[in-house]
């Protein structure tokens, strides 16, 4: 039970739960106490150092702040006496003296002038203003979203604490001693050279606009312009699957300013995108009109529009053409050559009921099941194993659990980049005393938070995780009634690893076997553990293998089914997790189940009316190779950029040119865009309603604050016009309407209803009843399998597909950069995103590159077997010796003209991660071919 304790506000009996200061309880009462130095948000704690909350307490000398001060069993304090009253007020005086002028500072409506209005207080004749003689530069506009105004520092540290406390960026500190003392970004460099990541969380909690977003303000980034918002809406942010929700304010049709709000994967914290990618949904780029190809303009896999008129190879329609055409051209290819010459790829950056209805007009309308999604190229492989092994596919835990974790594991992800509002929970608990093992080839961020930090070797994992189940089983420190009661196959996985000794395995994956036993008695005896893997694992072909190992490394410890354990594949794309469950899948209809299945089918059919092609579709990839095969003709994208997403991009793009009829729903004309018949301007994320999905299986609704430029659609609209005009006979009164059709044949949304969604905003699935939260936490009692048992599957050590030899000595391996969105689509029209990373790059070790004889910044060329590119060259020193990254988010570098398209036979996910290239001068090149 906490501890109470009584005492008297203002002459009123008041209570206190335990740890409760004199602040928050006034707070709940009602009593407003201003405060500048203290932010009333998770996360920060109080500091007391501003003294703009002064309080009374009756036998005390000296007024005491209320932020910090914890009331005693018995304390009458009083918050009007006229002793407080004045010294609050003399506080702001003194602050305002200080600061530029109310209308000529960074803010006029900062929380400090709001406080001190309430005061009467706008400025101070009678005092000093410190920064009167100091020759200090205060004002620093080198961030590219942030300006900075250090004459309206109030030096109250709060963001400080936001970067070092909430975000654990740790790149401001406090430089200075008493009245001169001020942030400072790392050793004092100005903001935009220091090693500050622009999360923004220093903006959002700086009560008087010394940070602030540039956005609102005059050119100079000195005053703010914008003073009022048209409105303010409530929603979530589009780009990770971390889900943040946000604020977006907006004005004139535009968004201005994006906020985070108190969400449950975020309370309130977000990254750079989004809080400053929001701008390209107003790129002047964006599509208005439909646009149909010109009978001139032949289409061609090397086809680079960057440099051409679309006015030479499109030509504007009226969306009754653009629409017949679009339905039409489907149509003949389904007569002429039935359903199975045609296929979808959906989306996981539109809502859940986007991706439903799009599965269903594919299943439906083209009578195939050839539809699929960007999942293919990302967790497919760890899908694949989840499903064997555990009947589910989705986390068995939020990440936010790693707060109440012993022991966290990160493989294979890279968390600080790529799900930075996840990784600021990494960080804090590791400051609070979780031992965290990162497992990367590269090094990374979180590393520096880690117990261990192993880098091996890149494609060893299974060298890697049986040394550790090994020792698990050897050093018995499996949880043998655990599995006694949920899981099989132990005999055989035991049998297995016992090949797998850590002092045969440390040469094969560069880890000493110490530390591999270490790592496997920490894991396996620490009360919690649970396990976090993303591209790394996945994206091999042996992902499926990879996954295979950290789930059996979950279940013969039992470190799953608790609060602060079990698996968690973090999620990528915004509605990954949501486009999944709804079907956007080959093989699976809504809610994974297997569209093999004739009573599965059946019950579909009843609710759609139609009839169901009783075989599994064709995947991603596949559906590539069946273009070139003659065996498909047709295909509908919607919000996917294969021709810069898919591997092997040369033999993809001649894929998307060897169509018959391709039509691409998007906001942007993109490189798959160039390839099409048809291109329908659709609407982005904050134009529309609809839920979306996050990694912690959270449903959370997106709001619309923006209309639609010019002609451009709503997305939902889109797929409903072409289902009825390919006689579908769809009626829909809006978005909750397909949600209940959902419901109706996805028991996953059981008792999460519409209106609750909109009431709660957030709603985690499954939900065992109406008025109960979600279950945060899965598997507390075994496992949606057919034995309800979780299924051990021994993995066997395989070599990537393409290993270096003496023509491509190198490994190429690829991802992302945190300010980047995959195929640079949406990122690059971000003026302040793009400005950050605008050009395309590899990067390798800067001993490396000497050994290379290479010159950091000169242009490189890449080749492997598939195709060569050129790139800077970045001097990175977490890119191993041997190695070579690149990004595949700039077309002008496209890193997927050279990756390797061999699937893992189980999650058919191409092997993104690694591959053998080589790497020269550009210039030497050029002059050798
Ligand atoms: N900024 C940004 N954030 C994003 C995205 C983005 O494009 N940009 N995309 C989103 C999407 S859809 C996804 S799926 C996630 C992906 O997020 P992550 O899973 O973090 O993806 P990557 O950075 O591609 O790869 C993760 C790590 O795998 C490591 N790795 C490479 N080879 C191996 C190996 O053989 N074994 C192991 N164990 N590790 C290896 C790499 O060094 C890298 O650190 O990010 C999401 N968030
Ligand atoms: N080399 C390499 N390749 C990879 C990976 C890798 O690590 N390395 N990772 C793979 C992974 S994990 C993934 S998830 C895929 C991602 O691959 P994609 O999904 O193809 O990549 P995105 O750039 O996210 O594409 C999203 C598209 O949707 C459009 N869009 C955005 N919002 C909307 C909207 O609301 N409506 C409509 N209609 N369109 C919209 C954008 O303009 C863009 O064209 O890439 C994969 N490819
Ligand atoms: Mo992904």
């Amino acid at each position: 039970m906490s501890k109470q304790v009584s005492f008297t506000l203002n002459g009123k009996s008041a209570i206190a739960e335990d740890g409760e200061t004199i602040w928050q309880v006034a707070k709940r009462k009602g009593v407003d106490i201003p405060h500048l130095c203290y932010l009333d948000k998770p996360g920060y704690r109080s500091d007391g150092n501003c003294r703009a909350c002064m309080v009374d307490i009756e036998g005390e000398r000296n007024l005491a702040a209320s932020c910090i001060r914890k009331p005693s069993e018995g304390m009458k304090v009083n918050t009007a006496t006229e002793r407080a009253e004045k010294s609050r007020k003399m506080v702001f005086e003194m602050l305002a003296a200080d600061m530029p002028a109310r209308d000529s500072g960074p803010d006029d409506k900062s929380v400090f002038w709001a406080w001190a209005e309430s005061f009467g207080i706008d400025g101070s004749d009678r005092l000093p203003n410190k920064f009167a003689d100091d020759l200090r530069e205060v004002h620093d506009i080198s961030n590219p979203a942030i300006a900075v105004n250090m004459d309206a520092c109030i030096a109250c540290g709060l963001c400080v604490r936001a970067c070092r406390e909430v975000q654990v960026n740790d790149v401001i500190g406090m430089a200075q001693r008493g009245s001169h003392s001020v942030p400072v970004f790392d050793i004092h460099d100005p903001m935009g050279l220091s090693t500050c990541v622009t999360c923004g969380e220093c903006v959002q909690a700086c009560p008087t606009g010394a940070l602030y977003e540039k956005t609102l303000m005059d050119e100079a980034g000195k005053t703010r312009q914008i003073k009022e918002f048209d409105k303010s809406v409530n929603s979530v942010c589009p780009f990770c699957g971390v889900g943040c929700q946000t604020t977006i304010n907006v004005k004139d049709n535009k968004i201005v300013q994006v906020d985070g709000r108190d969400g449950p994967a975020n309370e309130n914290r977000l990254c750079v995108k989004g809080r400053f990618g929001y701008d390209y949904a107003m790129s002047n780029e964006r599509l208005t009109k439909p646009l149909i190809r010109r009978d001139d303009a032949p289409k061609r896999g090397d086809i680079d529009m960057r440099f051409m008129k679309i006015e030479d190879v499109f030509r504007e329609a009226t969306w009754e053409e653009a629409m017949a055409k679009s339905a039409e051209g489907l149509m003949a290819i389904e007569k002429e050559y039935g359903g199975d010459a045609l296929s979808g790829f959906g989306s996981a950056k539109g809502s859940n009921e986007e991706a439903y209805l799009f599965q269903k007009l594919v299943r439906q309308g083209f009578g195939t099941n050839n539809v699929d999604h960007c999942t293919r190229l990302c967790h497919a492989s760890s899908v694949a194993a989840l499903l064997e092994g555990v009947g589910s596919g989705a986390v068995s835990a939020p990440f936010t659990d790693a707060m109440v974790s012993d022991c966290v594991i990160i493989i294979g992800a890279r968390p600080a980049t790529n799900h930075p509002v996840a990784a600021t929970y990494f960080k804090q608990a590791a400051k609070k005393g979780t031992k965290i093992v990162v497992m990367d080839p590269r090094q990374q961020d979180m590393m520096k938070f880690a117990e261990h930090a192993l880098q091996f070797k890149p494609g060893t994992d299974v060298a890697m995780l049986n040394a550790l189940l090994h020792v698990i089983v050897d050093e018995e420190l499996y949880d043998e009634q655990y599995i006694q009661a949920n899981v099989t196959g132990f005999a055989a996985l035991k049998e297995k690893v016992k090949d797998f000794a850590p002092e045969d395995m440390a040469e094969v994956c560069g880890i000493p076997a110490e530390t591999l036993r270490e790592v496997a008695r920490l894991y396996a005896t620490s009360e919690r553990s649970i396990i976090f893997w993303g591209m790394g694992i996945s994206q091999h072909t042996h992902g499926t293998d990879n996954s295979r190992c950290l789930i059996a490394m979950a279940l013969i410890t039992g470190q799953i089914g608790r609060e602060g354990t079990g698996l968690h594949p973090l999620r990528g794309q915004n509605n990954v997790q949501g486009a999944s469950d709804a079907g956007l899948i080959p093989m699976f209809l809504p809610d994974y189940r297997s569209v093999e299945n004739a009573d599965i089918r059946s019950q579909f059919e009843n609710v759609w009316g139609a009839t169901i092609d009783p075989k599994r579709g064709l995947t991603v990839v596949e559906i590539m190779d069946a273009i070139h095969e003659d065996k498909i003709h047709g295909m509908y994208i919607m919000g996917e950029n294969p021709a810069m997403s898919d591997p092997d991009q040369l033999h993809a793009r001649a894929a998307l040119a060897k169509l018959k009829h391709l039509v691409v729903q998007d906001i942007f004309l993109t490189e798959t865009a160039w390839h099409a018949d048809v291109v329908l301007p659709a609407s982005v994320h904050s134009e529309k309603l609809g839920t979306f999905t996050n990694t912690n299986r959270q449903i959370q609704i997106g709001r619309p604050a923006l209309d639609p430029p010019g002609e451009a659609r709503q997305d939902l609209d889109i797929i409903i016009d072409l289902a009825n005009r390919m006689g579908l006979g769809w009626t829909y009164d809006g978005v909750s309407d397909v949600y209940n059709e959902m419901m109706l044949v996805m028991p996953s949304l059981s008792n999460i209803p519409w209106s609750r969604l909109i009431k709660e905003d957030a709603v985690t699935y499954p939900a065992k009843s109406e008025n109960e939260p979600g279950s945060a936490v899965i598997f507390e009692d075994g496992f949606p399998t057919a034995d309800g048992s979780g299924k051990l599957v021994p993995a066997d050590l395989r070599a990537p597909d393409e290993v270096p030899d003496e023509e491509f000595p190198m490994v190429l391996t690829t991802g992302r950069l945190l300010e980047h969105w995959h195929t640079g689509a949406m990122t690059r029209r971000s003026d302040v995103l793009d400005h950050i990373e605008p050009e395309g790059i590899a990067a390798m070790n800067p001993y490396e590159i000497a050994r290379q004889g290479l010159v950091v910044g000169e242009m490189v060329s890449v080749e492997t077997r598939r195709g060569a590119i050129s790139a800077v060259l970045r001097a990175d020193r977490e890119v191993a010796d041997g190695m070579i990254f690149i990004p595949f988010c700039f077309n002008e570098s496209p890193a997927n003209v050279l990756t390797n398209p061999q699937l893992d036979p189980f999650g058919k996910i191409p092997e993104f991660k690694f591959c053998a290239a080589k790497i020269g001068r550009y210039e030497e090149v050029q002059a050798a071919e």
